[in-house]
């Protein structure tokens, strides 16, 4: 009876439900969350949590694939079903349940989808890799080999308004480089992000409002992940740090990570918490809060909503 429940549940959630209160994807697990907005509607690009079938990771995350939801008014989310998934990418070991925070961006009418993932072989660590579809939604044809130069996790890519990208990622510290025109191959040295404070950061979202560059990053000040940012006037710095855009969570959920965007004249920080799995916090849920900047640009404190 509960798998029979679970499916109709699914099934009404890939319809599109009203649902219009945080968190916003209630069928499935949902973490790292990447809301972009093409042609005039908001796709979100999640990381799936989803419960171990294998013993290593019953206390760690899990995810063995990505879904993309997309919305035009942030309540009703259409599921477009599974885009990418470890088992069919080449370099990707198999059943490695790695495939952690992605980002999508569009370029020249292609989408670029980025993801981390373990490698197959001998090698350890995370490596980051890109599939190219022609529409949001898929479908994606992931590339054979992974992002040469690039070790790491929480790839974020932003195509500047001079046609420049450029490629952020977390690897033994917050890295930064140019990406080449065709979005597969780094075109500078990586560099390490300057100005950001001591303490464990990861998760780079990066943003362009007003001229500004705003580099925001999940970063643990305490116990947990607060997230917070910095700003500059180039793309990869050096940054000068700004402060707190969302204290840690008071109920303990260890990551937060998130992506800020811009949709109908307003501005969204897209985020996470386990609000779903209260006694175990690698398993967490999309939520949204609108976001506002004071005069001077700098970023006004986001306080979580349950609606
Ligand atoms: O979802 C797995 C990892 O947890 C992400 O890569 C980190 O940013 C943290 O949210």
């Amino acid at each position: 009876f509960k798998r029979i429940l679970s499916s109709v549940f699914m099934v009404v959630v890939s319809m599109g439900t009203a649902v219009g209160q945080n968190p916003i994807i209630k069928g499935q697990f949902t973490a790292d969350p990447t809301a972009r907005v093409f042609n005039g509607r908001m796709y979100l690009y999640p990381s799936h949590d989803i419960e171990s079938p294998i013993d290593e990771l019953k206390e760690w995350f899990c995810m063995e694939d990505y879904h993309v939801f997309s919305s035009d008014n942030l309540t009703n989310w259409t599921d477009h079903g599974v885009i990418v998934s470890q088992n069919r990418v080449p370099w990707v070991k198999p059943d490695s349940y790695a495939m952690w925070a992605p980002d999508c961006v569009e370029k020249d009418g292609r989408y670029y989808f980025y993801f981390p993932a373990a490698p197959a072989g001998e090698e350890r660590g995370f490596k980051v890799g890109v599939a190219v579809g022609d529409k949001p939604e898929g479908p994606f044809m992931a590339m054979p080999r992974p992002i040469e130069g690039i070790m790491g996790i929480d790839p974020c890519v932003l195509v500047d308004d001079d046609g420049k990208s450029y490629i952020y990622w977390s690897g033994m510290g917050m890295k930064g480089a140019q990406l080449a025109d065709n979005m597969m191959q780094l075109s500078s040295e990586p560099v390490m992000i300057e100005g950001l404070p001591e303490g464990f950061k990861e998760g780079p979202f990066v943003f362009k409002r007003e001229g500004k560059y705003y580099f925001t990053f999940p970063w643990v000040r305490k116990k947990t992940e607060t997230l917070a940012y910095a700003m500059s006037d180039s793309p990869l710095g050096p940054f000068e740090f700004k402060g707190i855009i969302m204290d840690e969570s008071p109920s303990g959920c260890w990551t937060n990570h998130h992506s800020i965007v811009e949709y109908d004249g307003e501005w969204y920080l897209f985020y996470h918490h386990n609000d779903y799995s209260p006694d175990f916090d690698k398993r967490r849920s999309t939520r949204i809060d609108t976001l506002s900047f004071n005069p001077d640009g700098t970023i006004r404190k986001v306080t979580p909503t349950l609606r």
